[in-house]
């Protein structure tokens, strides 16, 4: 099946650098009769791997377009396992659209589909799927924690890794039906099965390891969401401009200034944050603002990570109506005690004594004259590091991969369970996980996971 998609394939080609215009433009064409992309526009073919210069025609009119770098890669040893041809154009609009055009008109040639030079890489045996999934978030990165895990999973963290665990499960099926085989002469060495059995063992203990990485791979792709909420007028959106960098919410001494839910995306020690503005809690009768209120409850309750702010010199200040949630989630409160300026020595020590009584981590801060800012940016980054920071272990990175693992796991836990006399079921839970790692890596069973994964690409990828 897939080497028939690969076979029937038409020559292929689109821009796949950024949108025109820029210095550069990539065109790549891979298919069957990339050859003669090179062939009609420039006239010749250059080296293997090697850049040439050449003046790009419209066959049809022998107009030049313009001069470009042309490259060659013959297949199967290029990026799609197909012959590739690339031009490194001039990238203004009409130079990009005449090449394109001329392209169109050669025979057996059609415009790329998103993401289907990746899905020709992935037919073809040169990238397996976590790779594929790897390229996709690679290009989606962005932030250095998740480059760094996208790289690393390209590279094969993963995908090695449950290959290898595939051929470990495939020797012990091919135990058990040597043992299968013995059984009908009447003769089985017990060993044999034992051998299988604690195999198994090994390989469910070593799967249940990667998959208790408490989800930080899939939550490092999302990154982490930290809300600030309070009480009108504490300050919040002060705040929240001043993490954003920008005056991206509106301050006013008017309590319910704020009323949507403002985002901004952070970068944090290289992991990736989403800092929230929400509206003040209080009672109110205006619609509006209780509707703002109701979303920033909402927010706030599904944030990994609260920051309670309240005005220091307000009564009941350390008081956090969220802090009641019921414990139903697990996304920790910290109390930010803001207008640190505004309050004297003696109500700044019992402010102090508040925040050691509350359970919660506090913070003393002025998001006026920036005192005590520095340290809860600190702070957070730390947080971020904690819940986020994978180092090499993790290679759980979607729930599709956490899935296929849980269900090999489990089959091969049934046969570490089973007795000697049990070969037939034996047999068919070890295909079960053979299968699970299989569809893990792409090697099977895979055709509906594909369309929602190449999906994601854009086009010239
Ligand atoms: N003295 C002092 N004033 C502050 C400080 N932080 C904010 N303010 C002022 O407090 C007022 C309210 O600030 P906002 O940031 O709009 O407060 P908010 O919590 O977003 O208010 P709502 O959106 O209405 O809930 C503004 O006049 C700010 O200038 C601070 O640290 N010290
Ligand atoms: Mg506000």
């Amino acid at each position: 099946m897939l080497q028939e998609v690969s076979k029937s394939s038409a020559t292929i080609f689109a821009l796949s650098s950024g949108r025109p215009p820029a210095a550069i433009a990539v065109v790549r064409v891979s298919g069957p009769a990339a050859r003669l992309a090179l062939e009609k526009l420039t006239g010749r073919v250059p080296e293997p791997r090697k850049a040439a210069l050449a003046l790009v025609r419209d066959p049809r009119t022998g107009e030049a377009i313009d001069q470009a770098l042309t490259l060659w890669f013959p297949g199967p040893g290029s990026e799609t396992g197909e012959d590739m041809a690339e031009f490194q154009l001039h990238g203004g609009l009409a130079v990009v659209a005449a090449t394109l055009e001329a392209l169109g008109r050669l025979p057996g040639f059609r415009p790329a589909e998103a993401g289907e030079f990746t899905r020709r890489a992935f037919v073809n045996g040169r990238l397996d799927l976590t790779a594929v999934e790897a390229l996709a978030d690679l290009i989606g990165a962005e932030t250095e924690a998740q480059r760094r895990q996208a790289v690393r999973q390209l590279r094969g963290a993963l995908g090695k890794r449950a290959e290898a665990w595939r051929s470990r499960i495939i020797e012990l099926q091919a135990l058990i039906e040597a043992s299968l085989d013995f059984s009908d002469e009447g003769d089985v060495p017990a060993d044999l099965v034992e051998t299988v059995l604690r195999g198994a063992g090994e390989l469910e203990r070593e799967i249940r390891q990667v998959l208790a990485d408490g989800g930080r791979g899939e939550r490092l792709r999302d990154g982490l969401t930290i809300a600030i909420a309070g009480p009108p007028n504490a300050g919040k959106s002060t705040l929240f401009n001043w993490l954003a960098g920008r005056e991206a919410a509106i301050v006013s001494p008017y309590p319910g200034t704020t009323r949507d839910v403002l985002e901004v995306h952070l970068e944090l020690l290289g992991y990736p944050v989403t800092v929230l503005d929400t509206a003040g809690v209080r009672m109110s009768d205006d619609p509006v603002e209780r509707e703002g209120i109701f979303r920033a409850r909402a927010r706030a309750a599904e944030a990994d990570l609260v920051l309670w702010v309240v005005d220091a010199t307000a009564d009941g200040a350390g008081d956090c109506d969220l802090a009641r949630r019921g414990g139903a989630d697990q996304g920790s409160v910290w109390r930010v005690f803001n207008k640190a300026d505004l309050i004297d020595s003696d109500a700044k020590r019992s402010a102090l004594g508040e925040m050691k009584s509350a359970g919660d981590r506090s913070f003393v801060v002025s998001a006026l004259t920036e005192k005590g800012l520095p340290e809860l940016l600190a702070a957070l980054g730390d947080f971020a590091r904690d819940r986020l920071s994978a180092g090499d272990s993790v290679l759980i990175t979607r729930a599709r991969h956490r899935h296929a693992l849980n269900e090999a796991a489990e089959a091969l836990g049934r046969v570490a369970a089973r007795g000697a006399a049990q070969e037939d079921l034996i047999a068919e839970d070890l295909r079960v996980a053979a299968a699970c790692m299989g569809r893990l890596v792409g090697r099977i069973d895979v055709e509906d996971v594909l369309d929602a994964i190449f999906r994601d690409f854009c086009i010239g990828k």
